[in-house]
């Protein structure tokens, strides 16, 4: 059954979220799947600032394989048709993802925010250096270190129990936009998954696009379900 496209107008400004989902048919696991990354890892073991302390040798064996992973896998028609979609609105399109990946950058996005962090950059926890770091590294010999102080390294991702930052920007663009469209997440983790409140909260119209109903599905004016690359494509009618 073919779905109504969206009708963006001449003055629409759209607001898009997207999770591990949109980057599933590229081969990259989701976390709460039931092939999902967490199934095979303790969370709070690879992906948590004590695991991290308690064993880095694991938790950059984990992030080392997500990094060969990511630089393996290649954007999918639901990363490309983002990218055209904002170089046809240019500032009025806005793309807030939860991946720490760079699918959407690498399919050609520019307007957008990783709430999440980033797994290609890595951070001193000595001296706070942050640098852009594609290694994966050989734990046998060691965890990575420092290059300016020698001090422990961490992948620059926002684990569970750390604060995020730029959400005040991440706001701003809430708060002008006049439609909300979530993709590929199971709406679990805040404060992404409140974002469809406030949303709904302005009366701007909110639409989720996923394989299975979210956990905020109450959030959305319309669920659509289907894979990515086969609902994204052709999602909008835009002007
Ligand atoms: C914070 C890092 C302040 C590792 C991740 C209320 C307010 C604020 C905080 C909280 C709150 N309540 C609870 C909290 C604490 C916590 C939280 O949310 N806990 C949850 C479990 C209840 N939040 C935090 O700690 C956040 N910090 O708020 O700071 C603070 C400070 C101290 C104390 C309190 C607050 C930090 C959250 C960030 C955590 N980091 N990961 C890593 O990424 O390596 S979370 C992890 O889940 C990932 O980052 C991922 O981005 C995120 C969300 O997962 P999804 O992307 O949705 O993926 P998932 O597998 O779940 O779902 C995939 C979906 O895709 C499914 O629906 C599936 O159906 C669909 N799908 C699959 N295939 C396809 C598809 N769809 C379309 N096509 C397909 N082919
Ligand atoms: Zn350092």
């Amino acid at each position: 059954m073919r779905r109504r496209r969206i009708q963006l107008t001449g003055d629409d400004q759209l607001f898009v979220l997207t999770g591990a989902g949109i980057s599933a048919e590229s081969g990259l696991p989701t976390f709460r799947d039931s092939d999902g990354l967490w199934k095979g890892h303790d969370v709070l073991e690879v992906a948590s600032a004590e695991g991290l302390k308690r064993n880095p040798e694991l938790v950059w064996d984990f992030y080392s394989m997500r990094r060969r992973d990511a630089l393996a896998a290649n954007p999918n028609n639901a990363h490309l048709s983002l990218a055209r979609l904002e170089e046809a609105l240019d500032d009025r399109f806005f793309l807030l993802t939860q991946n720490v990946d760079d699918l959407h950058e690498r399919a050609g996005s520019r307007r957008i925010q990783h709430i999440h962090g980033n797994l290609f950059t890595s951070r001193c926890i000595a001296c706070g250096a942050t640098f852009s770091d594609t290694n994966s590294y050989d734990v046998t010999k060691g965890s990575p270190k420092c290059a300016k102080c020698h001090g422990a390294i961490r992948p620059d991702i926002v684990w569970f129990g750390e604060s995020l930052e730029n959400l005040d920007s991440i706001y701003r663009q809430l708060a002008r936009a006049t439609m909300f469209v979530a993709i590929g997440t199971s709406g679990s983790v805040f404060p992404a998954a409140e974002l469809v409140y406030l949303a709904a909260k302005r009366q701007i119209p909110t639409y989720y696009v996923g394989l299975e109903s979210p956990e905020n599905a109450d959030g959305f004016d319309e669920i659509r379900l289907g894979s990515a690359t086969s609902l994204v494509p052709a999602l909008f009618a835009h002007i």
